[in-house]
């Protein structure tokens, strides 16, 4: 007879090469130790630490997929999934400054850039020396990026940006700012470029009081007609596949992240089910708890393998978009469903930081909107099945 490990039932660190399981391990050595200690400071005060990505880069978790050559680690999706489970399981804030800085800035610069783009900005970004965000929601053009209103104009060796953008995970800490916009010289399409703080007429104001995501900093890019060289318009892709491919990476890894924060929900019951007694008895000794952990273990499991396949299928170069809206759908749905019962079964302590589950679960509402929101997703997996497009 097989074993059972309530922690891993389906074995899936049986799934992984050695190779996965040291990158894993040493994510969750650093997240544990470094990241989990300052978490609650950084939530409560709302602070990013931007050490944090100097020392991510130390540890080789920036830019997991991208190749050696340019500072990355060289590894496959399946790492990067591993990676950004682990730093999730301490909070979404810093997975989401993570992914953004390897799906979002470095991967475009590596799959659309010139040569001359990888070689100046790829092994920065790598080593964590400077900060990457990704501008492409607007303040009216949100789950329908196609309605930016961001425009490039042509200039005599160059191209002038006039526009805003909104919700900017790194934004007002970015030292490089990966926009879209649409480019009356490539006939309205959208064209991505690299900005670089400092540039004149860009600024990036930090959006303040946000409930969720507190340990990420989040911001506006603005531009106010800057003026950039030929030489910041990534050469490689236009239309929205652009952002999009981007996003594929992003979303996947969100699915293994909030597979983490749940586990981190998860765990946090079974213990606290277990130490608290009322009626005489453990809670975790009443059925409805047990009911409860049940659900939570059997969503998780299904949820990493199905992340697991993908992975492994992007792996292959042979994962297709609408698999990874399902498990990034699912994933986060089941996720901020589980932080919601595991916050209700910490009871009163269930509302104080201190026990992590409440800061968890409101995190998990962001990242159930961000980067296509759950009903999105359903209607990108609706129009795939019926070959209907209700978005309009
Ligand atoms: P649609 O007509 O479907 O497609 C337009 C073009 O794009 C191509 N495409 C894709 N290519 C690669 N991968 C994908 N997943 C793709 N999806 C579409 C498509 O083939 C087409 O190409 P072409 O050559 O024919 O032009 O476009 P639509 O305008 O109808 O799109 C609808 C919809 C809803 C699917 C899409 O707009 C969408 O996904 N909306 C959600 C927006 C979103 O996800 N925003 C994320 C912003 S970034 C962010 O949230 C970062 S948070 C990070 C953090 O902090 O962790
Ligand atoms: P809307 O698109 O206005 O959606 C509002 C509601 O309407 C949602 O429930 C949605 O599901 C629903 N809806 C929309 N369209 C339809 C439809 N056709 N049919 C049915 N229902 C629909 N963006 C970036 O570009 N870069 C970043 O780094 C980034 N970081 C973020 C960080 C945080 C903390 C947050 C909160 C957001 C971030 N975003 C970022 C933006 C994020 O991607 C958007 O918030 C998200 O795509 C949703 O867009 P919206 O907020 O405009 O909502």
């Amino acid at each position: 007879l097989g074993q059972f490990n309530w922690d891993d039932p389906l074995r899936l660190d049986d799934q992984l090469s050695e190779d996965e399981r040291m990158i894993a391990a040493s994510a969750r050595s650093y997240a544990q130790e470094k990241l989990q200690p300052r978490v609650l400071n950084a939530y409560e005060n709302e602070e990013t630490d931007p050490e944090i990505f100097r020392e991510m880069g130390e540890m080789g978790l920036l830019g997991t997929t991208i190749p050696e050559q340019y500072g990355g680690l060289g590894a496959g999706y399946v790492s990067y999934g591993l990676v950004a489970r682990e730093v999730e399981r301490v909070d979404s804030g810093y997975r989401s400054m993570m992914s953004v800085q390897s799906s979002l800035v470095m991967y475009p610069i590596y799959a659309y850039g010139s040569e001359e783009q990888r070689q100046k900005y790829l092994p920065k970004l790598s080593s964590g020396e400077w900060i990457g965000c990704f501008g492409l929601t607007e303040p009216d053009a949100g789950s329908d990026p196609a309605g930016m209103k961001t425009r490039a104009e042509k200039t005599d060796g160059g191209y002038r940006l006039t526009g805003s953008k909104m919700w900017i995970s790194n934004a007002p800490i970015a030292d490089v700012f990966v926009v879209w916009a649409k480019s009356e010289a490539h006939g309205g399409k959208i064209r991505g470029f690299v900005l670089e703080k400092g540039m004149k007429g860009l600024s990036a104001p930090k959006i303040a009081n946000k409930a969720s995501l507190r340990a990420s900093i989040t911001g506006e890019i603005v531009m106010d007609g800057v003026e950039v060289g030929d030489d910041a318009l990534l050469p490689h892709v236009e239309g929205l596949k652009g952002p999009f491919g981007c996003l594929n990476r992003a979303r996947y890894g969100i699915s293994w992240g909030a597979m983490g924060a749940a586990e981190a929900c998860w765990h946090a019951a079974r213990q606290y089910g277990l130490d608290r007694k009322q009626f005489g008895r453990p809670l975790a000794n009443t059925q409805l708890f047990q009911l409860k952990l049940a659900n939570m273990q059997t969503e998780i499991t299904l949820g990493l393998q199905a992340s697991l396949r993908v992975g492994r299928l992007m792996d292959e170069a042979n994962a297709a978009p609408e698999m990874i809206s399902i498990v990034k759908r699912n994933n986060c749905g089941k996720a901020l469903e589980i932080a919601r019962h595991a916050r209700d079964m910490h009871g009163g302590n269930g509302i104080s930081l201190e026990f992590g589950v409440i800061r968890h679960m409101v995190n998990l509402e962001t990242v159930n909107t961000y980067e296509g929101t759950h009903d999105v997703h359903a209607l990108i997996l609706g129009r795939a099945q019926t070959g209907l497009q209700a978005f309009f």
